[in-house]
């Protein structure tokens, strides 16, 4: 007994005098603490050889996939030695430290007995004894699973390392784990609260916990702008989760996130594997989307209460390709520690989702009014405008937006003066409005939408298009949700309605919209959407639309002189049939009617008229004698064109209060079988009270 105890007393002795040269490397003094911080972070995907330094001892256990699939991503560490399986960490400064979290799934042919669990364990003495965190214990075989845990105060040292031990096992045939995305964490405490990186030269680590799919290359670079073309790809090919997932970061209702994304390089859109932006307040044990979708639809949301928008999921398709998307937090009221992650989904072998992109993230305090729509805001304290906008605020158009927008959509593709976006719709023939020529037809899945750039409407007064909800003679799906007419002056920031347009029994017929344009919307830089929600990308009926007009005065616009030499766009809204040509001996072009359509008129602008307004034209039914007897009604709308009156009525000598004898029958073609002037006063009812 004395003996023991005199060996123990000159053990430690000896022990004490030989410490400094006994402590492993990187510790030292009496105690062989850490001679610098340790790191506050270990993170692991198992995509390649293990680092030594990270893992000082691995037993049992080799990178692989499951037959071909990942568990997460590339490999895995799947543990199926015969004898000893564990993984031990590297010390770490858990002295902040939060949790650790992996992806983890258990394979067995019959039931283990208890003693197969596989044990989370800590150490704080370097080893020398182990604490339990958790204990895993499956009787059968499991989906793949994220198990998060808290660490244990106890565990918050300096230098506090982890092992994974399963202390018995049935060996390979009959029992296999497998881990994948490890992490050990709490370095977010520290962390500043703003999350940039635009993926040029690979991704800022700190930033991101695991992008399983993704690698930092180019993507539909031909459509970008700026010289920053590296984007974080997930190619269609890559097996496993396609996923990006932020660190936990501090927001607040001054946040914005804002990212260019790009779903499938593509203008023809789709409602399959869109991603999803989505937030987790419990370090991604569940997650939500991060914008849910405000329809106008009964709403149990009160996030919906001042605005209708799309929910935060992006479809494959839309013109442009890569779009930037910003939202701010004011309107969702999340504040706290919060992860983020664009998710689109897990795929094996036999699927091949759209490759998509996504740069210039960033995630933090707002720029100054958020760069009202026209920039980009770089990290909270300035804003890189858009071509053709400049100032702080990047408020400022280089030079005024357009007036005046038509559009026939005719032409093949989406004229990018005139719009920024088109997603869900393509010229074409098909569920005609006008009886000839392309319209725009929304028919696919995703998003559905138009979108017009920044305009002039501080003096605008209207906004028309014929609108067709629902296509062929039977009526629309009653399940059809409504097209809404949107307005923003803020580049798209916030969105106002204008109007919805319901799908009923008889929306399948083409009808001519006129809207006022409402006196919030009357801006020097205001643009106009048109979106059809859907809750799943999926829709029951498509739509059309053609012959958009924007414009006309709200202070008054006239009077109208035309010789139809040239082509004058703001005064004739409409003329289907009508085409500019010498006919019939003309002096010049004339405004001549000779095609075979089946509707044909012309429609002009919107024009004040004053006390003694008149009209004049030269008219022509036909060039010589014939027998063919029709008339061409002249009218007048107040509004909008929306209900027309004939100009003219009819004033018989029995009638008493006609001073001149005309008929409303004005232009028939037994009179006008030549060229012949008209000279009309405007009647006082043709005027409107208003102007
Ligand atoms: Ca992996
Ligand atoms: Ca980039
Ligand atoms: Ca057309």
């Amino acid at each position: 007994m004395y003996f023991l105890l005199s060996l123990s007393l000159s053990l430690s002795l000896s022990l004490s005098l030989s410490l400094p040269l006994r402590c492993d490397h990187g510790y030292g003094g009496a105690h062989c603490v850490p001679l610098a911080p340790l790191p506050s972070i270990l993170r692991e995907d198992f995509n390649e050889n293990l680092a030594a330094e990270q893992w000082p001892e691995v037993y049992g256990a080799e990178r692989g996939t499951l037959s071909g699939e990942p568990l997460k991503s590339g490999t895995a560490l799947i543990f199926k030695g015969e004898g000893l399986r564990m993984l031990v960490s590297r010390d770490l400064d858990c002295t902040s430290m939060l949790y650790i979290q992996f992806s983890f799934k258990f394979i067995t042919k019959g039931v283990p007995e208890r003693s197969h669990s596989v044990l989370l364990q800590y150490s704080v003495n370097g080893g020398i004894s182990w604490l339990l965190l958790d204990e895993f214990y499956f009787p059968t075989s499991t989906d793949t699973l994220f198990l998060h845990l808290p660490l244990p105060a106890r565990a918050q040292t300096n230098a506090t390392r982890f092992r994974l031990w399963q202390p018995y096992n049935s060996g390979k045939k009959e029992e296999v784990w497998v881990i994948d995305d490890l992490i050990i964490d709490g370095s977010s405490f520290n962390n500043p609260p703003v999350v940039s990186d635009n993926f040029e030269g690979g991704p800022q680590d700190y930033n991101w916990l695991f992008y399983p799919g993704g690698n930092t290359g180019l993507y539909c670079p031909y459509q970008k702008s700026g010289l920053e073309e590296s984007a974080m790809v997930f190619l269609s090919s890559e097996l496993g989760e396609h996923s990006i997932t932020t660190r936990d970061i501090d927001v607040n209702e001054n946040t914005i996130i804002q990212f260019e994304i790009n779903v499938g390089c593509t203008a023809d859109s789709s409602a399959s594997n869109p991603v999803r932006l989505e937030f987790s307040r419990n370090f991604g044990a569940t997650w939500h989307l991060l914008v849910p979708l405000c329809s106008g639809g009964p709403q149990p949301s009160s996030l919906c209460s001042t605005e209708l928008h799309p929910a935060s999921v992006y479809y494959p398709g839309t013109t442009q390709g890569w779009r930037r998307e910003v939202i701010h937090f004011g309107k969702l009221r999340l504040c706290g520690s919060i992860r983020f992650r664009w998710y689109q989904g897990f795929y094996s072998s036999s699927t091949s989702p759209p490759t998509w992109a996504l740069d210039s993230v960033y995630i933090g305090p707002q720029c100054q009014d958020m760069c009202n729509g026209h920039g980009t805001c770089v990290r909270g304290t300035h804003c890189i405008c858009d071509p053709g906008y400049s100032g702080a605020d990047c408020s400022q158009p280089d030079t005024l937006n357009p007036d005046f927008l038509k559009e026939d959509f005719e032409g093949g593709a989406m004229d990018a003066e005139r719009f920024r976006l088109l997603s869900g719709g393509k010229h074409s023939r098909k569920c005609g409005i006008m009886s000839s020529g392309n319209h725009l037809f929304f028919s696919e899945d995703g998003l559905r939408m138009l979108v017009t750039n920044d305009m002039d409407l501080s003096n605008a007064r209207f906004v028309q298009f014929f609108l067709r909800l629902g296509c062929g003679k039977a009526s629309p799906d009653p399940r059809s949700q409504p097209v809404l007419l949107q307005f923003s002056v803020d580049g798209g920031l916030t969105w106002g309605l204008l109007q919805d347009f319901l799908f009923s029994n008889s929306s399948n017929q083409a009808r001519l919209v006129a809207l006022e344009i409402p006196l919030r919307a009357r801006t020097t830089s205001t643009r106009l959407r048109w979106w059809q929600p859907s809750e799943n990308g999926h829709f029951y009926s498509p739509w059309v639309i053609d012959q958009l007009v924007v414009g006309g005065s709200a202070s008054g616009w006239g009077p109208l002189e035309d010789d139809f030499s040239s082509m004058d766009g703001r005064s004739w809204l409409l003329h289907p049939g009508g085409t500019r040509m010498p006919v019939c001996g003309s002096d010049g072009a004339a405004f001549a009617f000779i095609e075979k359509s089946n509707t044909r008129y012309a429609v002009t602008t919107d024009i004040s008229l004053g006390q003694d307004a008149f009209i004049q034209f030269d008219f022509s039914a036909s060039c010589s004698v014939t027998n063919s007897c029709y008339a061409i009604e002249l009218e007048y709308s107040l509004d909008l064109g929306l209900s027309w009156q004939p100009l003219v009525r009819d004033c018989l000598p029995t009638s008493p209060d006609c001073s001149s004898y005309t008929l409303q029958r004005l232009l028939v073609a037994d009179t006008y079988n030549k060229w012949g002037r008209v000279t009309l006063p405007i009647p006082t009812y043709a005027r409107s009270v208003t102007c």
